[in-house]
């Protein structure tokens, strides 16, 4: 999510596989669960909180890059272009770039969450009248075709949030090549990428004093209670987060305070005293090593920018070719 902005997840659509996925992860050793389940509409608030936090610096950097540059960044959008967003959420962002560039002729957002892309559509429709505002419920993560309205039309991704950290590197590398796919040659991709710094900077990030990180993390606990029928007790688990620097990536974790076993979907589950489950990775980047990404993944570099601190950087790519 993208978390750019909150990302959802429709119960309807995920359920099965939110079973699967968390029976797997927390019998595996160690004991893992996917980030992506951070997001229903409880996590979906907590995150929007996050992103005001004075601690976390992601959103506010990003959103300073995009305002700073916006009439460079219009460029990468010619007349009649499509504005193709990889999950959507809060339309801060993109209306910073709609703003810059009038000429857009058409915007999709791409969300599994089809309910929010519905309420977000209709207030930028009308907002701007002139535009195609075109919603479409995919799984940005997984392979998808573009509604076929905009197969004529120039094309051109945006991807903001740093949400590409919280994949692996190799799944990032995937998604970088999925989205050349989808969008075609002779298109571009504007991305947001959180970078390396500081870790004091870093830890503070996702250990906010007011505890919003740690709620938004025992709020995984609490979905898979609610949803699962499962005893988590969350009071004997503790949030951990911090910079792992051989690995450039912030680890979450929620440690069990105690031995102890947990009910869920009908299985038991076993923790040792100081057990973790490993719940997100956040992957930060240099401008060297996201450029070596994205030309690996058959994209080309044309820009990047950076705030003044040098805390996050937006970078433009190009699929060459007619
Ligand atoms: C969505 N994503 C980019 C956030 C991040 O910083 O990795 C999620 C987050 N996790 C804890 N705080 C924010």
């Amino acid at each position: 999510m993208t978390a750019q902005t909150a990302r959802r997840y429709e119960p309807a659509v995920a359920e099965g596989s939110f079973l699967r996925d968390v029976v797997a992860g927390l019998s595996a050793r160690p004991k893992r669960l996917p980030p992506k389940y951070f997001y229903d509409e409880a996590g979906a608030r907590l995150f929007e909180e996050i992103t005001a936090l004075p601690e976390y610096y992601p959103t506010r950097c990003e959103l300073a890059i995009l305002r700073t540059h916006a009439a460079e960044l219009a460029r990468y959008f010619p007349p009649g272009a499509a504005l193709i967003e990889f999950g959507s959420g809060s339309s801060r962002k993109v209306r910073i770039v709609l703003d810059a560039a009038p000429t857009i002729k058409a915007y999709v957002p791409v969300d599994i969450s089809f309910e929010m892309l519905a309420q977000e559509a209709e207030e930028l429709r009308r907002d701007h009248p002139g535009l195609m505002v075109l919603p479409f419920a995919a799984d940005f993560t997984e392979a998808f075709e573009l509604p076929a309205s905009v197969a004529a039309m120039p094309r051109t991704g945006f991807f903001p949030g740093s949400t590409i950290g919280n994949f692996e590197p190799d799944e990032a590398a995937a998604f970088l090549r999925r989205a050349r796919a989808t969008l075609g040659r002779g298109s571009a991709l504007i991305i947001g990428v959180d970078l390396v710094k500081d870790a004091s900077i870093l830890n503070a990030a996702y250990n906010d004093a007011a505890g919003i990180t740690a709620k938004f993390n025992f709020n995984l606990l609490a979905r898979i209670n609610r949803e699962l029928g499962a005893n988590f007790d969350l009071t004997s688990f503790s949030h951990h987060a911090f910079y792992n620097a051989e690995r450039h990536r912030i680890e979450m974790h929620l440690a069990s305070k105690k031995r102890q076993k947990v009910i869920v979907a009908g299985r038991s589950i076993e923790f040792r005293t100081g057990e973790t489950i490993h719940t997100e990775n956040s992957y930060k980047y240099t401008l060297a090593s996201f450029s070596a990404l994205a030309r690996g993944s058959g994209w080309t570099p044309l820009s990047a920018w950076t705030d003044a601190a040098g805390y996050f950087s937006v970078h433009a790519l190009a699929f060459e070719g007619a």
